[in-house]
């Protein structure tokens, strides 16, 4: 058995019971699908991510890419690349994607899904297959040709990498100097160096790589706003056969020693420094390059989110199965009986609280990528929240930043709830909760930073919105605290939600009268950017335990007639009413430090930290 512990039972559970996905398959843009389609799809996923895909988990962990400075080339591990192919012959990518490039229509709720098997069982492969992402892209803002060869690019597998990083503009995507210069025949040449750049080499895991690269037109303008977005590809091709022609002058020139994620090579990558031009085509004809890159940035954060989410619950699971056979200690009741039998750790009182904690999160989490999903298809969102397309894209954007900031700082804290499950074994490489660890931190960083995550929450987010996404997730939430909503089980449990509620609209306030006074005093932005990480947090737990409460009504009418799914539903309801009953009264401490915010710490000398 692989390290990967997918959770079908609980994709089935939000997909069909949750959100009632069947209501809107059979008809309309989604005719070829129905209930019976969505489990067989997750069964089969389930079973390719667990075995071959997971396969080599550890392995490309140990052994990672190795860099060729000679030939500028990346060598992967084979097993790895084993494992890479297993999921592509799969051909999962076409669920979701437009039917220009090979796309099947499909709610994007059943391809996240589905993406979370492999994001949890293997997430570097899913970085080297990025391909028909990137060309389901050019689909929509390319030229006429550029989406001839977005289309040539699915039929080659080709790879894709997002090509924004500097080493002096990281966050600050806006610094960047990579210059573009105009060529007569309508191309641009290419020049600077970039870091960090993720699968800008396959090995023969593709034969051609398009580098979509953010570079500034001689003569624009400083910042995000002078950057355009040009498709560089590593092979000249034919732009009607695809047929590979001369190398382009686009080389890798490192690749990072990195803590985790090993197998998913992070590359340097030099731009016209090598005697070759590297020639690059301007999307769309059009300088927009920042909105445009910004189409591919919210598909790899909600990415990056999932993967987070997907490693928190094998980790969970991992931990879980441990616990049930690790024999220590006896009952607490019994501790002053030194002959008392010897029980299993998930006995102890800790070890309960700690994985029901870990449940919380990993299946909250779950819950919340699969609720923005739904917003990112118009009569999905329609069904689940009764949001039109408009506000649809609104709630899915206002959401994005808790999948990625919330997903990836609850992933990697609690994942070490799931390493403390195993004692000290833990710690050794026999488990795969250390690599977990290691591959999961990558996530609060990479598609902009935890900090960057809660600043787009709220300046954009909320406050360029004016409330509006935020306000339609307030009032789902207020429905759910009603008591004619749910059964009077539930009661206690209502009324912390609704006190949460509270705790957070009046932390939105608070903020909000910062930036308004902001207007008069700019310091009190600091204020804002003091406490705008742990809002960030708040808002993400008050919306998981709206989607636990809201599961576990459903679990709790579906119990009686439950027969071997009765401890799946006892779950839901045990889970929602800890995470309620023990996390969500903290966010009344947070309102209050937000409400009180002290700046002084912005007036102390550097030295004096
Ligand atoms: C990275 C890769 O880290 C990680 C691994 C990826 C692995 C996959 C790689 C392969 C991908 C290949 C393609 C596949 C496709 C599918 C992929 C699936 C995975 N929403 O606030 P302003 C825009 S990559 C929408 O003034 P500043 C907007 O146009 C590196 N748009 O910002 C706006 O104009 P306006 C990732 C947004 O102060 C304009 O930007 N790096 C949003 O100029 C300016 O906005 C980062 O993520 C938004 N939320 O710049 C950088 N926000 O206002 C993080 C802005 O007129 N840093 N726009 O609408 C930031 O995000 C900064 O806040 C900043 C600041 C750069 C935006
Ligand atoms: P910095 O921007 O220097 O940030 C350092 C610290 O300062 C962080 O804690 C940050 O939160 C904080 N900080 C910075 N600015 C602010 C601010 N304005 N307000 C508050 N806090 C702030 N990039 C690509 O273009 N393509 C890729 O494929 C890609 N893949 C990557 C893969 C890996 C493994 C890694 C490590 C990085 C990758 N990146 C990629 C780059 C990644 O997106 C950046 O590392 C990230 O955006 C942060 O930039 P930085 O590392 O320069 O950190």
């Amino acid at each position: 058995m692989g390290h990967y512990k997918s959770n079908v039972r609980d994709l089935e559970f939000n997909l069909l019971e949750v959100f009632g996905l069947t209501d809107v398959l059979g008809s309309g843009a989604f005719s070829d699908l129905d209930g019976d389609t969505v489990r067989t799809m997750l069964v089969e996923a389930a079973r390719i991510a667990e075995g071959p895909a997971a396969a080599s988990f550890a392995d490309a962990d140990r052994n990672p890419p190795r860099f060729d400075p000679a030939t500028h080339t990346v060598r992967l591990p084979d097993g790895f690349k084993r494992s890479v192919r297993a999921w592509q012959d799969g051909e999962w990518w076409r669920i979701a994607k437009s039917e220009a490039i090979g796309g099947i229509p499909a709610p994007r709720m059943l391809a996240w899904a589905i993406s979370e098997l492999i994001l949890g069982a293997q997430p570097a492969a899913y970085m080297y297959l990025t391909g028909p992402g990137m060309s389901d892209i050019v689909d929509r803002i390319g030229t006429e040709d550029q989406r001839r060869w977005a289309r040539i690019a699915v039929e080659k597998s080709w790879g894709a990498t997002m090509v924004l990083t500097e080493p002096d503009a990281g966050s600050d995507v806006g610094a960047g100097r990579t210059k573009a210069v105009q060529q007569e025949d309508g191309s641009w040449h290419i020049e600077g160096v970039k870091r960090f750049i993720t699968a800008a080499d396959a090995d023969d895991l593709s034969d051609n790589i398009i580098h979509q690269v953010l570079a500034r037109p001689e003569g624009a303008g400083p910042g995000t706003k002078g950057l355009s977005l040009f498709l560089v590809p590593k092979f000249h091709f034919d732009s009607e056969t695809g047929e590979l022609g001369d190398r382009n002058g686009v080389f890798v020139t490192n690749v990072e020693h990195k803590m985790g994620l090993k197998a998913s090579a992070t590359c340097e990558l030099t731009f016209g420094g090598h005697g070759v031009p590297a020639k690059g085509w301007l999307v769309g004809e059009v300088h927009n390059g920042i909105a445009q890159m910004f189409q591919v940035i919210e598909e790899a954060r909600m990415m990056v989110g999932t993967k987070a989410i997907a490693t928190l619950s094998t980790g969970y699971l991992n931990a879980l199965e441990y616990a049930k056979t690790r024999v220590q200690g006896t009952d607490l009741t019994q501790i002053a009986d030194k002959t008392a039998p010897k029980v299993t750790i998930s006995h102890h009182p800790d070890v309960r609280r700690s994985l029901m904690i870990q449940k919380a999160y990993a299946e909250g989490l779950r819950a919340i990528y699969l609720y923005t999903a739904a917003h990112q298809d118009p009569a999905v969102a329609q069904h689940v929240s009764g949001a039109d397309a408009e506000l649809a894209a609104r709630v899915n954007d206002l959401l994005l930043p808790i999948v990625k900031g919330v997903g990836s700082e609850r992933a990697y804290q609690y994942l070490t709830d799931s390493l403390q499950t195993f004692g000290g074994s833990g710690f050794l490489q026999d488990y795969p909760i250390e690599q977990y660890i290691r591959d999961a931190k990558i996530d609060s960083l990479y598609e902009g930073t935890t900090a960057i995550q809660a600043q787009d929450f709220f300046f954009r987010k909320i406050a360029r919105d004016r409330g509006v996404a935020l306000a339609h997730i307030a009032d789902q939430v207020r429905a759910t605290t009603q008591p004619e909503s749910g059964t009077p089980e539930f009661k206690v449990e209502r009324a912390i939600l609704l006190t949460a509620l509270d705790d957070v609209q009046a932390m939105t306030a608070t903020l909000t009268q910062h930036l308004l006074a902001a207007a008069n005093d700019s310091r009190e932005l600091y204020k804002v950017g003091l406490e705008s990480v742990r809002f960030l947090l708040a808002v993400g737990d008050l919306l998981i335990g709206w989607r636990l409460l809201v599961a576990a009504e459903i679990a709790s009418a579906a119990l009686p007639s439950a027969g071997s799914d009765r401890d799946f539903y006892a779950g839901k309801i045990a889970v929602a009413s800890f995470f309620l009953r023990t996390v969500l009264p903290r966010l009344g401490a947070d309102r209050a430090v937000i409400a009180d915010i002290d700046p002084a710490i912005m007036d102390l000398d550097e030295a004096a930290f």
